[in-house]
């Protein structure tokens, strides 16, 4: 997140926006399973949080404290620290095959999907327990407020501008290829490789097999604590399987401290069912394909509802928008485009441009974005279906209209 020498000042910044991001993703309108691409795609880079003596010692504190725990709790686990791994993997041994809901899980591979169970049993031995990743995943603190324009700045800047504009110039026949193939604008495909990770800069040196398992079988104590764990033990189920399917070393693949890998942050899950093998050579290799990355993205936002040659957005204004008819339509709509123009004007609210509302379509199906801006008045926006289907791809409004607006500046900036 942060690509300058490591000073006091650019720590400061980056945890305040770090803290502003946690935020926003814990306030999002919409709950879905894509909620881990969210965080990781921030890439808060626990590396560098590790860079600060006082983090470091803290979260050491808890992780030891954490395995003593389980020591206790879990008679079958002994606790073994590997002082032999190198300094920068994360992660400590704590004999996940021993522990039984592990071992459930290894029952539950090779009766399904026919796994060796001694095989899976030394890998899972092997797997290494990420406390970075447990306190990571933790909801922000609550208490700041929200704020479009400090996050929005965040990605729509000169430098991550300009590593969109090489990868568009680099990868221009790619992104053509998916536009015309899926519908999907080159410019939408650019601003979520470039929010997600500044073009595979910051992809993540996590073993995806110790994230997603440590978050799987211990995730912290939160009121979605189950369905997180649930969420995360089917990502563990479908890593195997993309291991398998791929053929390769399964501690080879590298991620995000929750476990979305490569350039576009995808989770096991997801490259299984929307990533594709875009460049044809056989694979899908979302670390080190760009091009994969390319058609995987729009293929994503295809089969959410993507819409070939409809808007997206539009800028809104109020009229007399209460709190409460606020609240009413963002709870009717979750996360979906469902009012029309005439029944948002209803509510207090229309479209900016008086001159896109004399011709506005009137079966066009819109949803209300409310960006906040700390004590600043919100700013309002309307979507279409294809704003939402970016929605899917992280919950966050902030997230989705970030996408829309760098994808935006980078394409103006190419064509200076
Ligand atoms: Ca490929």
């Amino acid at each position: 997140m942060c690509r300058t020498p490591w000073t006091g000042w650019t720590f400061l910044t980056c945890l305040f926006f770090l803290c502003l991001l946690l935020s926003s993703n814990a306030q999002s309108h919409n709950h879905d399973h894509q909620t881990d691409h969210v965080v990781d795609a921030k890439t808060v880079s626990s590396k560098k949080l590790q860079k600060t003596t006082k983090t470091k010692v803290q979260a050491k504190v808890k992780e030891k404290a954490k395995i003593k725990a389980k020591a206790k709790t879990k008679p079958n686990t002994k606790k073994v620290v590997d002082h032999h791994k190198p300094k920068e993997e994360h992660g400590e041994f704590a004999n996940f095959a021993q522990w039984k809901e592990v071992a459930d899980f290894i029952d539950f591979m090779v009766t399904k999907h026919g796994y060796d169970k001694a095989e899976l049993t030394s890998i899972m031995s092997k797997v290494r327990y990420v406390d970075t990743s447990v306190q990571l995943i933790k909801p922000a603190a609550l208490g700041r407020l929200k704020n479009w324009q400090a996050y929005r700045a965040r990605f729509v800047e000169p430098i991550r501008i300009d590593a969109g504009v090489n990868f568009w110039n680099t990868y221009a026949d790619a992104l053509s290829r998916a536009e015309a193939q899926y519908g999907v604008p080159a410019e939408i495909i650019v601003g979520i490789i470039g929010v997600e990770t500044v073009y595979g800069r910051n992809t993540g040196n996590f073993r995806v097999l110790d994230a997603i398992t440590t978050l799987a079988f211990d995730y912290p104590d939160t009121p979605t604590r189950l369905a997180r764990m649930t969420f995360f033990k089917k990502e563990l189920e479908n890593t195997f399987l993309f291991i398998r399917d791929s053929g390769i070393d399964p501690f080879s693949l590298k991620g995000s401290y929750a476990g979305a890998i490569g350039w576009p942050q995808f989770m096991p899950g997801s490259i299984r069912r929307f990533a594709v093998d875009f460049d044809g050579d056989g694979k899908i290799d979302l670390q080190n394909s760009p091009v994969d990355a390319i058609g995987s993205v729009a293929n994503f936002l295809v089969q959410h509802g993507w819409k070939r040659d409809e808007s997206i957005v539009f800028p809104a204004i109020t009229t007399n928008l209460t709190p409460e008819n606020e609240l009413k339509l963002l709870t009717m709509q979750g996360a979906k485009a469902v009012f029309t123009i005439n029944e948002l004007q209803e509510n207090g609210i229309q479209l900016r441009d008086s001159q896109a509302r004399s011709d506005f379509p009137t079966a066009m199906l819109l949803g209300l974005i409310d960006l906040q801006n700390g004590l600043d008045p919100n700013e309002y926006w309307l979507g279409t279906s294809n704003f939402f289907s970016i929605t899917q791809y992280n919950r966050s409004y902030f997230y989705a209209m970030s996408v829309i607006d760098l994808g935006h500046a980078v394409r103006i900036a190419s064509q200076r």
